[in-house]
C-alpha cells in the first residue's frame, strides 16, 4: 500500500529558533515500511500546502497519516484532513501524535466524517496492524484506536526501543533542520519518558510514567548513521541513569563518532550524575536546555518540580564549569504583575544563561488541566501553545503580553545584540560558506516575531475548532487512569 505521513507546519514562535526532524514519525515510518508498504514522508515545517497537494497528484497514496504533536497544529490538520477528503474519497485517514492522544474523540468529532480515525499512544506496533484492518468494522477495537464508532483498549507501548530505528533518510531537504548554531542538525534518542510527575507537563502521562532506554549499542549505532554534524537529543530527561549514559558515549567512541550535541535535563540529574556529563562534554555535548521553570521555593512546589530553587542555581555554576553553554526555561505565570515580571527580567540580566519564558498552560494530558481552578478564558488551540495566556491574566491581557515581550526582547538583546552578534559574525559566515542559512536568517528574524499586538491580536482571530472544556475541575490530583495514555507501571528514578 502506498502510505505518506505528513507532519504539520512549524509554530509560529519556534520556527525562528529551530526545525528539527520529525523523529516519531520517521520511527513509525520504519515500522510500516518493514510491513512492506511503500512510505513517503512529507513534512509540512520545510515543505507548503501546495507541495502536499502536488505530493497527493504524484504519489497517489492509499493511506495518510498525520502527526499531531502540537495542540496548536490542530485546526490545520483537521483543515488538511478535510479538505483531502475531498479530493481522495478512497483514501484511509489517520492520525497520532502526542497532542492528539489525549483529545482524540474531539477531533474525530471536528473533522466531521473525514477522518478514518485517530491512534492514541506510540505508533510503531499498531501502524501496521492498522494498514491491514482497514475496510474492517474492527477497526474500532484495535488497542489505542478512535474512531467515530468508538474506541480500543489501551493503546501498545512497545518494550524494544533499539526495534524500529528512525527512517532518516525519507526526510527530504534535511539540511533544513536545525537548532540554533547547530545547522544542520539530526534528532536522536537515547530513551523514552519521565519518571517525574510535573504538574504543567504531559511528557510522564503519555508514557504512564514509564522510563525506557535504548541500549547503548544500538544507540551509538543509530547516531553513527547520522550523516549530520549535530545531533539533538530529543529525551525528556537526559542521562537519569548514568551508567546507560556513560555506556551510549563508550560505544560512539569505539565506532569513533565525533558530533556535537544538545540535550534537555534537569538540574537535580546534572548535580547527581555530573561525571556522565563531563564525559559528554569531551564527546561533543556543547549545548543543554535546564527546565528551571521558577526561581523561588512556592512556585517549584506547585509545579511539582521536587527541586530547591538552590540546587537549581548550583546546577547552573556546574553547568558553566563543565563548560556548557545553557538555555533554561522559567514559566510565566497569567497571575504576574510588572513586578513580578521585573524579578524575573532582573535575574536574567545578571546569568550568562539564554532565558526562554513560556506561559504556564493548563492543557490536556496535564495535571493542571484538570485541578487549574481559574477558567480557561479561550478554547482556541491555536493559542495553546505555551506562548499565549490562556488563563485570566492579573494585568490587562494587552499589559501582559507588553511585559512578556519586553521580557522576551530585553532577554534576546542581550545575546542577539551587537556585540553577542559580532562574536556570531564568524561562525555564520563559515555557516553561509557551506550554504547552511537557517541560523542567519533565524539572527534576522528574531526582533520581527514577537510582538505584543501580534499575540493579542491571535485571540481575536474567528474560533473554527473549540477545544472540549475541561470537565468538572478538582483540586485534588485525578487518578492515572484518567490521566495516562499508556497505562504503564510507575517507575522511580
Ligand atoms: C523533543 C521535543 C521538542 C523539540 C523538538 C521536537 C520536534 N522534532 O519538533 C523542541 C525542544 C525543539 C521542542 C519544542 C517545543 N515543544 Co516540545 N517536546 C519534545 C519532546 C520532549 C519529545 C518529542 C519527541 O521527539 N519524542 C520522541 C518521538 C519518537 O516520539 P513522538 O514524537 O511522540 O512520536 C511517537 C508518538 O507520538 C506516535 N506518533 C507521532 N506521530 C504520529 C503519527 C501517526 C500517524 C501515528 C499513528 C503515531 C504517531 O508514535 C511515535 C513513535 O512512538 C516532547 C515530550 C514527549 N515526550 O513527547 C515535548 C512536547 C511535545 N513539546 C511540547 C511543547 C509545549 C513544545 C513547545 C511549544 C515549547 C516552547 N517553548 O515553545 C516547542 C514547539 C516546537 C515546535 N515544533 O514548533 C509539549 C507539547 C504540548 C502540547 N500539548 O501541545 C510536550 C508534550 C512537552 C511537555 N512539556 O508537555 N520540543
Ligand atoms: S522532569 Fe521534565 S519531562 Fe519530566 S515531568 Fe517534569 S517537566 Fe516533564
Amino acid at each position: 500500500m502506498r502510505v505518506l505521513l505528513v507532519h504539520p507546519s512549524a509554530l509560529m514562535y519556534s520556527e525562528i529558533y529551530l526545525r528539527l526532524e520529525p523523529l516519531g514519525l520517521e520511527c513509525v515510518a520504519t515500522s510500516i515500511r518493514e510491513a512492506g508498504h511503500d512510505v513517503r514522508l512529507l513534512d509540512l515545517q520545510i515543505f507548503t500546502h501546495r507541495d502536499y497537494w502536488r505530493e497527493l497528484d504524484a504519489f497517489r497514496p492509499e493511506a495518510i497519516g498525520f502527526s499531531v504533536n502540537y495542540l496548536a497544529n490542530v485546526p490545520e490538520v483537521i483543515d488538511l484532513v478535510v479538505a483531502t477528503r475531498r479530493r481522495l474519497p478512497g483514501c484511509f485517514l489517520f492520525a497520532g501524535g502526542h497532542s492528539l492522544s489525549f483529545i482524540a474523540a474531539e477531533v474525530v468529532e471536528h473533522a466531521r466524517g473525514a477522518l478514518d480515525c485517530v491512534v492514541r499512544g506510540e505508533g510503531e506496533l499498531i501502524a501496521p496492524r492498522l494498514l491491514e484492518a482497514i475496510g474492517d468494522a474492527r477497526l474500532s477495537t484495535l488497542p489505542g484506536v478512535v474512531t467515530a464508532d468508538g474506541a480500543g483498549p489501551a493503546p501498545l507501548m512497545h518494550d524494544d526501543l533499539d526495534r524500529f530505528p528512525p527512517a532518516r533518510d525519507l526526510a527530504r531537504r534535511r539540511r533544513k533542520y536545525f537548532i540554533g548554531v547547530l545547522d544542520p542538525c539530526a534528532s536522536a534518542e537515547l530513551s523514552r519518558g519521565c519518571p517525574w510527575d510535573c504538574s504543567f507537563c504531559s511528557a510522564w502521562t503519555f508514557y504512564g510514567r514509564t522510563y525506557r532506554k535504548t541500549s547503548p549499542e544500538a544507540a551509538a549505532a543509530d547516531i553513527a548513521r547520522i550523516a549530520e554534524p549535530n545531533v539533538f537529543l530529543v529525551d525528556d530527561v537526559a542521562f537519569v541513569h548514568p551508567e546507560h549514559g556513560l555506556a551510549v558515549g563508550r560505544e560512539l567512541e569505539r565506532l569513533r563518532v565525533r558530533k556535537q550535541y544538545y540535550l534537555e535535563t534537569r538540574c537535580d540529574v546534572l548535580l547527581r550524575n555530573r561525571e556522565v556529563f563531563e564525559y559528554w562534554r569531551r564527546l561533543g555535548l556543547r549545548y543543554m536546555f535546564l527546565g528551571l521553570e521558577a526561581l523561588d521555593e512556592e512556585s517549584l512546589k506547585l509545579h511539582r518540580k521536587r527541586i530547591t530553587p538552590n540546587e537549581n542555581l548550583r546546577a547552573l555554576e556546574i553547568a558553566r564549569e563543565i563548560g556548557f553553554t545553557v538555555a533554561v526555561n522559567i514559566i510565566a505565570d497569567p497571575s504576574w504583575d510588572e513586578r513580578q515580571f521585573a524579578v524575573v527580567r532582573d535575574w536574567a540580566l545578571t546569568v550568562p544563561e539564554i532565558v526562554h519564558f513560556t506561559v504556564a498552560t493548563p492543557y490536556p494530558g496535564t495535571e493542571i488541566w484538570h485541578t487549574e481552578s481559574r477558567r480557561l478564558t479561550t478554547l482556541d488551540y491555536r493559542l495553546f501553545d505555551v506562548q499565549h495566556a490562556v488563563l485570566p491574566t492579573r494585568l490587562p491581557l494587552a499589559r501582559f503580553y507588553e511585559e512578556l515581550v519586553k521580557t522576551q526582547s530585553v532577554l534576546n538583546r542581550k545575546h542577539l545584540g551587537f556585540s553577542a552578534l559580532r562574536d556570531t559574525a564568524g561562525l555564520a559566515f563559515r555557516l553561509a560558506l557551506r550554504g547552511q542559512t537557517n541560523f542567519i536568517r533565524m539572527l534576522w528574524k528574531f526582533g520581527s516575531v514577537y510582538s505584543r499586538d501580534r499575540q493579542y491580536s491571535d485571540h481575536f482571530k474567528p474560533l473554527r475548532y473549540s477545544m472540549r472544556p475541561q470537565e468538572a475541575r478538582s483540586a485534588s490530583r485525578p487518578r492515572a487512569r484518567d490521566l495516562f495514555v499508556h497505562l504503564g507501571a510507575s517507575s522511580r528514578a
